[in-house]
This record gives C-alpha cells, sequence and structure tokens, in this order.
C-alpha cells in the first residue's frame, strides 16, 4: 500500500480548548482540517511509530469517517497496533479505562461530548495519554505548535477498515484490533459496585430510568443496568446512539433532559433516575420529587462512597474544579481527609490521581469520577449512587436532607450567557479584572467582599502554574460569585457566571433555590455588569 506525503499549511484555530479541540463539523470536513490536526498530535508526541493506540468516539455525525482517516495516518506512520471500539464507538471512560487496561500509549477520541451533533453542527477530538487521562495542558500546548508550522501529513492509500466487526486484521504494517466497546468497562464496574445487593434492590422494587439522550451510553447502560443488575426492561430510554442525538443537546441538565426532570418531579415517578452526555463522561442525577445537583452529588458521593466495595478502605483525599461549591471540602474537612481545587476541565486531575492524593473528582457541570480511570464517568456515577441507595435503604431526598442537616447547605446555581460577540466577553472579563485589587471591602446587597482574585492554579505534583482560570469574588459570609468564559464552544464566548450560597446546618436549609442566591445573583450582575456589557437581561441557560 502507498503512503502519500500530502503537502498542507498551517490552519487558524487548531487550539485544543477545555477538553480537545471543538469545531463545527463543516469546519473539521474542510480539505486537511483533520488531517493537519492529527499530524500535530503525532507529531506532538514523538509519531506513532511502533505505538499502540486506542480509537473511539460518541458516535456523532462523522465520526466514522474521521476513524478511517486517523487509522490510515497512523498505518502511514508505523503504529503497531491500533485498539478500535466496534463501529468506532467507545465512551470517553470506557477508552480511558481501555488505555489503562492495554497499557497503550495513548489514544484518539471523536466527541464534542454535550455539544450537539450533526452536519450543521459540532464535531471534536482530543488525544489522551497513557495514563488513559486528557492531554495536559503542557502537551496541548506542543499540539497547537505544531499545527502552526505543518507543511505536510502521512497518509495511507488505502480502502476503509471495515469497523463492525470483531477481531483482527491489518492495515499496512499495523494491526487493527477492533473489541466490543461495552464488555471491558462492564467488568471494570462489577469490580467496584456490589452487583449483587443492587440487583437484590431492584428485584425488591426498586424503580429506575436512565435516559442515555441518543448518545453513546445507551449500550453500556442496557448492558449494565438491565442486563446485569435486572432493571424492568425499557429502563433505559433513548439507548440507540443516533449521529445527531435525536436532534437534541445531549447534555444532561435541567435544560436539555427537561422531560426527566418532568416525569420525577410528577405522580408517579421512579425512585432514581439519571442521564448521561454524548460521550459518556457526565452524569445527571434525580431522586423522586429532587434534582441533585452536581455539586450537592460530590459531596453525598463522598460522605458515603466507603459503602461502596472500591471504596471501603475510605478516600486518600477529593478534588473539584474552582468554580464547584464548596460542600466537598465541607466533607473532606470532617473526614480529615486532603481536598484540592483545580482549574476547570479535567485534564488538570490527572496528576492528583496519578500520584495517589485524590480518590474522587468532580464538577459543577455534572462529571465526577475516580481514580478507576482518569475521565469523568457518568454511569460510574449512577452505579456508585444505586450502591450508595441501595446499602441506606433511604430515598434520595432522605438522603440529601440528612446531608444538608450535617453539613450544612451550598446553594448553587450557573448561569451561561451563549454566543456573546467575543469582545463584548473579553471586556467584561478585562474590566472586572482591573477592578479586582479595589473590592474587598465593598459591600453589595447586604454581601461583603473579603477577597477577589484571578484563579490561578499551582499544581502540587509537577509544580506547574496556570493562570488565568476564572474571576472569584469571596463574600464575607461564605457566598461567592465565579466568572469565566467557556472553552468549549463553537460560537462566540459564553460566559459562564456561577453562584453559590452557604446555609450552615443550623441555618435555612429548605430555601427556594432563587430566593437564596437572590443577593448572590444581584451582587453579580452589579460587580460584573453583565447585563449592560452583554445586552441581555438574563441568562440563556440556568443550571
Ligand atoms: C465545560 C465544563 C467543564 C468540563 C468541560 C468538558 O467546559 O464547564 O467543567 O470539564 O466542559 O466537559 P467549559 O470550558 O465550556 O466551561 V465534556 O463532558 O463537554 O467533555
Ligand atoms: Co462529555
Amino acid at each position: 500500500m502507498q503512503v502519500n506525503t500530502v503537502a498542507t499549511a498551517p490552519i487558524a484555530g487548531q487550539k485544543p480548548g477545555t477538553s480537545g479541540l471543538r469545531k463545527k463539523t463543516r469546519v473539521f470536513m474542510q480539505p486537511h482540517y483533520l488531517e493537519n490536526f492529527v499530524q500535530s498530535i503525532i507529531d506532538a508526541i514523538g509519531g506513532v511509530a511502533g505505538k499502540v493506540l486506542v480509537l473511539g468516539g460518541d458516535g456523532r455525525y462523522w465520526n466514522d469517517r474521521a476513524a478511517q482517516v486517523i487509522l490510515r495516518m497512523c498505518a502511514a506512520q508505523g503504529a503497531r497496533r491500533m485498539i478500535v471500539g466496534q463501529n468506532a464507538l467507545l465512551s470517553t471512560p470506557a477508552a480511558s479505562h481501555l488505555i489503562r487496561k492495554r497499557g497503550a500509549d495513548g489514544g484518539f477520541i471523536l466527541s464534542a461530548s454535550h455539544n450537539p451533533g450533526g452536519e450543521d453542527a459540532d464535531f471534536g477530538l482530543k488525544f489522551n495519554s497513557a495514563n488513559g487521562g486528557p492531554a495536559p495542558e503542557s502537551l496541548t500546548e506542543r499540539i497547537h505548535a505544531h499545527s502552526q508550522r505543518i507543511d505536510a501529513y502521512q497518509i495511507l492509500e488505502a480502502q476503509d477498515v471495515d469497523l463492525s466487526r470483531i477481531g483482527t486484521t491489518q492495515l499496512a504494517q499495523t494491526e487493527i484490533e477492533i473489541v466490543d466497546p461495552v464488555s471491558d468497562y462492564a467488568a471494570l464496574m462489577e469490580t467496584l459496585f456490589d452487583f449483587d445487593l443492587i440487583r437484590r434492590t431492584l428485584s425488591n422494587g426498586l424503580t429506575l430510568r436512565f435516559d442515555a439522550m441518543h448518545a453513546v451510553t445507551g449500550p453500556y447502560a442496557t448492558e449494565i443496568l438491565e442486563r446485569r443488575l435486572g432493571a424492568a426492561a425499557g429502563s433505559v430510554v433513548n439507548a440507540r446512539p443516533l449521529p445527531d442525538f435525536g436532534g437534541g443537546h445531549p447534555d444532561p441538565s435541567p435544560v436539555w433532559a427537561a422531560d426527566l426532570v418532568g416525569l420525577m418531579m410528577g405522580d408517579g415517578a421512579p425512585d432514581f433516575a439519571a442521564a448521561s452526555d454524548g460521550d459518556g463522561d457526565r452524569n445527571m442525577i434525580l431522586g423522586r420529587g429532587v434534582y441533585v445537583t452536581p455539586s450537592d452529588s460530590l459531596a453525598v458521593l463522598a460522605a458515603n462512597a466507603h459503602l461502596a466495595p472500591g471504596y471501603a478502605r475510605g478516600l486518600a483525599g477529593v478534588a473539584r474544579s474552582m468554580p464547584t461549591s464548596r460542600a466537598a471540602d465541607l466533607v473532606a474537612q470532617k473526614a480529615g481527609i486532603a481536598h484540592f481545587e483545580t482549574p476547570t476541565g479535567w485534564k488538570f486531575f490527572g496528576n492528583l490521581l496519578d500520584d495517589g492524593r485524590a480518590t474522587l473528582c468532580g464538577e459543577e457541570s455534572a462529571g465526577t469520577g475516580s481514580d478507576h480511570v482518569r475521565e469523568k464517568d457518568g454511569l460510574w456515577a449512577v452505579l456508585l449512587w444505586l450502591n450508595i441507595l441501595a446499602h441506606r435503604g433511604e430515598p434520595v431526598q432522605r438522603i440529601m436532607a440528612a446531608h444538608w442537616s450535617e453539613y450544612g447547605r451550598n446553594y448553587y446555581s450557573r448561569h451561561d450567557y451563549e454566543a456573546v460577540p467575543t469582545e463584548a466577553a473579553d471586556a467584561l472579563i478585562a474590566a472586572l479584572r482591573a477592578q479586582l485589587p479595589d473590592l474587598p471591602g465593598r459591600s453589595h446587597d447586604g454581601l461583603t467582599i473579603e477577597s477577589a482574585e484571578d484563579f490561578s492554579y499551582l499544581d502540587p505534583v509537577d509544580g506547574s502554574r496556570t493562570n488565568g482560570q476564572g474571576i472569584r469574588i469571596l463574600f464575607t459570609d461564605g457566598s461567592r460569585v465565579v466568572l469565566r468564559l467557556s472553552g468549549t464552544g463553537t460560537e462566540g464566548a459564553t460566559l459562564r457566571v456561577y453562584l453559590e450560597r452557604y446555609q450552615p446546618p443550623e441555618g435555612a436549609l429548605d430555601l427556594a433555590l432563587d430566593d437564596a442566591l437572590a443577593p448572590v445573583i444581584a451582587a453579580a450582575d452589579a460587580l460584573a455588569r453583565i447585563r449592560e456589557l452583554t445586552g441581555r437581561q438574563a441568562p440563556d441557560v440556568t443550571t
């Protein structure tokens, strides 16, 4: 087979964001676009000759085409073996597990996660390292640097590989091993959780619904929840992965999974419900009549993880991204274990997990995970919740109430202003940054500012520093406002405003969320002049 060296030129904007490179699908489909980026990854990791790499994705539109291109490029450049999920499907956590289990040198994940899919929607690609985790900043910077000076790429001239058949074939000198995407992952889950206990609890009448949102977790959830754990047939809905996710956003939030929330707030709700996102790394947790915020979920999981066999020894520490509420810190403090605060994006948890400093990690954006892989993991969170419910024999609502009366409650919400003109968003952040030194001591709506800063992270493991990770304003009563710009959007800028207000155990634990947060929301607008500078009267999405 012939290897072609194709002349090309740098394409602007190939800079990985919070989680890989995300662009409009049509941008990725332009001549040389994908090839340039893949070659930049290959060059940034010192070539693929002799290496073993994992490949899979969330099944969105163009996933199959991109997979063939990556296979031809890696084969052209001497990869020893490519381990590919059948039909190029692998959830992000399953890909992370496969990289680790097989001792691979890394892996390509084709996904734009919770962003919609289709020719007129979004596409994405990220590279994970040998530890199974997203490429660290140092590597993504190298990839970007290579993309700015690329002049050629190498690709094999060959027919498509049949990715539907499990087994090993050959592409030039490269072995292509097509594996079942679910079985290794399901086996890992069985080592962490008490499947017998969960199975008994389900057969004794605990009811559940899992919404796969027409994305990649469908086959995983059907196998694990229905086949292995015996949940009633039909408990998993929207289980078939579709290239356009059925036309929706595969985003497990009260906005995009409103039907599921409606079900849980109405008569006849099951005991427990959950949803996951496009690539299977996020989760939304609901009980009958209650939505559990992701920040609270992390805290409850941290407080109860020891009830599952995989965590019976206790936790080394808990890490959360900076904008995530401080509920998990309170659990760690009481348990006398370490807690960490990192910038947004799972890549920042990798060192803490590798070094054994953190066992559980989480983000307010519905990501929770542990040291079993190096990605957040939607179904893992669902199974840990089920294990806890089975063990405690209490409904979700009661578990939440007990948690708040022990630790206090961190009322929390995130307001997103989407597709804001980039200049306006940058100007808002710059104006706020400029006034940071003057803010401490000032009062707004009864809240007094204790400190105000631009978050900078010093990685305690490798000593690297990451600056400019979000503006954080702390008030003397423990309330907090955080503002940052999204690094996953594909249109203009998305301003994220994170709002938190704490009530101690003896405080008001049953307020309506809007009432609890009203002063914090007002202070955020007054300080950042959000309405004035964005021209928006209200956020587009509130989670
Ligand atoms: C968002 C979330 C962040 C998450 C990232 C990737 O990033 O805020 O917490 O890690 O998405 O999640 P940003 O930069 O848009 O705020 V996933 O499930 O979309 O890979
Ligand atoms: Co995701």
